[in-house]
This record gives C-alpha cells, structure tokens and sequence, in this order.
C-alpha cells in the first residue's frame, strides 16, 4: 500500500511556541493583564486571529477592529524578530532521523501547519527543500479542528486521506486528522492527545519499522 505523512510544524519539527508565547505575553503587558505559559497551551495549533480572540478573553478586553488588526501586526512583527534568528539547531530532537527513515521507505511527505510563517521557518532551518509540498495558515480558510489542511495535504501527497499518517502536538490538529480520515498520531503528551490513534512522547520513540504495518496491512 502506498502511503504519505502530514507534519504538523510548531511542536513537531520545531518549538516556535516558545517564541509565540513571548510575543503575546509583550502584547498582554501592553494591554496591562498577566499571560502565562500555561494560558499559552490554549494557543497552540490554533491560527494567529483566534489566538488574539483567546487572548483578549483571557484579559477580559473588548477592542476595535481596527486595533486588531494593529495587534495582528505588531505581534507577527516582534514574533518574527526571534524566528529570523532561528537555524537548524532548533529542529527538535529526532525530527531529521525521521525524515531520512521515510526518504529510504520512499515515502512522501508534506507540511501541514496553521502558521502563515511556516515556509520562513522551514527555510531558517534548512528544511524547506525536504517537504514534497507546504501546507500553511495562507492556503486554508479554516483552521484546525476543520480538516481542511490536512484534505489539501493529501492532494499534494496525491493520496486518499486514509492513506495519511499525521504528525500533530495540538489537540484541535489531532481532531483535523481523526476528522479527515486519517491516522493521527500524537507528539507529546499522551494524556492530552488522548484522542490520537497513536502516541509518542517525542519523534524519538517511533520505531523505525513504525510504518510497515501501514504498508503491509
Ligand atoms: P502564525 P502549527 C501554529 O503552528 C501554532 O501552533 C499556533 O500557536 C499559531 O498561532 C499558528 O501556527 C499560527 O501561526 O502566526 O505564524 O501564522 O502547530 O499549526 O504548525
Ligand atoms: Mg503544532
């Protein structure tokens, strides 16, 4: 059986959350309310609109549309400080040796992520080139949990979504994968992303004959 995977970026190639978080916490002081990491996890896999709606409920704020817009910018702006000065490595740990395990398979693989800034990640961290094709927050008009992304990752892997293997550490994309049809494994913590068909701490942990059984069924 022929197969293809779908990698979900922030969390599972790289950890620009870290940079999200530092972003909008800056906003959130700006506005004069407290942002924490914790408040961050509701962030995660979400799109960049809906992470400020969530950060304007979390600090009780009502704003105009047209302050919204500002924030938008000014956020990606100071979020993109850190990632210019991002390189190779910030690939999190077993990313590239699972690359290379599915180049000798001969499998494909694309991105499949809510950021609009994925492309730039993937190119500050010398990975671009390596997806079959990029999936990101500019091609999709609705976000994780739809499956929309993952859909237009499977026409690019031209593969039927049943035939899909996707990467995911957000709870909303495990339920895009689950909700297109495909297999959703969870990276990271197996209690969150209880709803994955399968479950690793880190890309560390998958097999190296992980994907015989969807090969050979
Ligand atoms: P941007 P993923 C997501 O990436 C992040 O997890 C999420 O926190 C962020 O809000 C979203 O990208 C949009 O990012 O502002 O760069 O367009 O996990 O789907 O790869
Ligand atoms: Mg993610």
């Amino acid at each position: 059986r022929k197969i293809g995977v779908i990698f979900d970026l922030d969390g599972v190639i790289v950890d620009t959350a870290k940079y999200h978080y530092l972003a909008w916490k800056d906003l959130a002081d700006h506005l004069g309310f407290t942002f924490t990491k914790k408040d961050n996890e509701l962030l995660k896999g979400v799109s960049r609109v809906k992470s400020l709606e969530i950060l304007l409920d979390i600090g009780n704020i009502t704003i105009s549309e047209t302050e919204k817009q500002q924030y938008l910018k000014s956020k990606n702006d100071n979020y993109l400080q850190y990632i210019y000065k991002m390189d190779a490595s910030e690939i999190l740990p077993g990313a590239e040796a699972l690359l290379d395990t599915l180049d000798s398979l001969n499998i494909p693989y694309v991105l499949g992520s809510a950021s609009k800034n994925a492309p730039l990640i993937l190119k500050q961290v010398h990975l671009h080139d390596r997806f079959k094709g990029i999936v990101d927050g500019n091609s999709v008009s609705k976000a994780k949990p739809d499956p929309e992304v993952f859909f237009i990752g499977a026409k690019k892997l031209q593969l039927q979504p049943e035939n899909c293997i996707v990467f995911e550490d957000a709870i909303a994309g495990i339920e895009a994968a689950n909700r297109a049809g495909m297999t959703s494994v969870g990276i990271g913590d197996k209690g969150t992303l209880n709803e994955a068909d399968f479950n690793f701490s880190d890309l560390r942990e998958i097999p190296s004959d992980f994907f015989e059984q969807f090969i050979n069924p």
